[in-house]
């Protein structure tokens, strides 16, 4: 029998689904034949692979220490599952993408953060981590196709980011946006995707304290498939506004198109706030189907942070365009 010495955030968390019963259901969906789309095979694991990079000069900094204040009362994804099944279509318009982002390279990494702010300046990632506050925050997670996890990221406010940047008064939007390297990233030779991946946040809903850089997951720098070295999450959003392996932050006055608007507006929109009772045009958003387990779970309005976000929405004219 194998005996695992568990990390500190495996002995806070009473909830991790037991490795037994998670491979049981692992089968069990496997026997159901539950293929293709629904559960793609990468949720199935890559047999005895986990695709991490130890070489990463951030990991002394982890973990971190929990902030009690963000749990979810739902069963850990699995670090296993979280970092095999991803979207990053960078690497590929397909949920097997981690050996293929391990081609990027985060060191050195630089951020520019340019635009309206007192001072544009470039910062390399270890010094602005030296900078910031770290901590662990459980989140949910809601990707648009109607999936879902629930992991612990570590990382900072991004409202100190903010702060960081000084921006100026007229400052409305910010803009976050991925690496542009084709030679790494094939997927960014596909010309007619708008790379590189972009996304933007209201200057409120970016200084909003759920808003999160995240550096890392499960109390380990955060693995290159899930967007390392700086990711953002915005839980009470769809995934896609999770911008990945952000180079870029640009504080502007008008809303520039995001990535996914520009393919796709009608399904993809600006504001992107998770809603079970308005669907995709092509899909219910009703339900959700947790990529641990495979159990599905009503989803939540503003997938469960109604109570701390609905504010931000009030002066929001045409809130029909909320939820898309
Ligand atoms: N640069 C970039 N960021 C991205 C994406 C992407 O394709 N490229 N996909 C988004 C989508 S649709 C989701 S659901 C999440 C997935 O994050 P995960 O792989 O860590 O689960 O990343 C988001 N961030
Ligand atoms: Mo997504």
């Amino acid at each position: 029998m194998l005996i695992r010495i568990r990390k500190s955030w495996e002995i806070q968390e009473s909830r991790v689904t037991p490795e037994a019963t998670y491979v049981n259901r692992r089968d069990i969906l496997r026997g159901m034949g539950l293929g293709g789309l629904a559960i793609g095979s990468a949720s199935l694991g890559l047999p005895g692979k986990v695709y991490a990079d130890n070489a990463d000069p951030s990991q002394s900094l982890y973990p971190v220490s929990r902030n009690p204040a963000y749990q979810v009362d739902r069963d850990l994804t699995p670090y296993k599952i979280a970092s095999t099944y991803n979207n990053f279509y960078e690497f590929g318009s397909h949920k097997n993408i981690a050996r293929a982002a391990q081609r990027l390279n985060i060191r050195p990494w630089t951020v520019t953060i340019d635009g309206m702010v007192s001072t544009p300046r470039e910062i390399a990632i270890d010094d602005l981590l030296a900078r910031m506050p770290l901590e662990e925050r459980i989140y949910r997670h809601r990707c648009v196709e109607a999936w879902s996890m629930v992991v612990p990221w570590s990382g900072f406010p991004l409202k100190e980011l903010v702060r960081l940047a000084d921006p100026t008064a007229d400052a409305r939007y910010l803009v976050m946006q991925t690496f542009e390297d084709s030679s790494v990233a094939s997927g960014q030779k596909q010309f007619w995707y708008p790379w590189p991946y972009t996304e933007v946040l209201t200057l409120e809903e970016a200084t909003h304290d759920l808003a999160f850089m995240v550096t890392g997951l499960y109390g380990k720098p955060v693995p290159k498939q899930n967007g390392a070295p700086l990711r953002l999450a915005v839980p009470w959003k769809y995934g896609f506004k999770h911008v990945k392996s952000i180079a870029r932050f640009s504080f502007v006055k008008e809303r520039p198109k995001t990535f996914w608007e520009t393919l796709n507006s009608d399904e993809y929109g600006f504001w992107a706030n998770v809603n079970p009772d308005v669907p995709h045009p092509r899909w219910s958003q009703a339900s959700e189907r947790d990529i641990g387990t495979g159990e599905r779970f009503p989803t939540l309005l503003f997938n469960g942070y109604a109570e701390a976000v609905q504010g931000l929405y009030r002066n929001v004219e045409d809130k029909s365009r909320l939820f898309v």
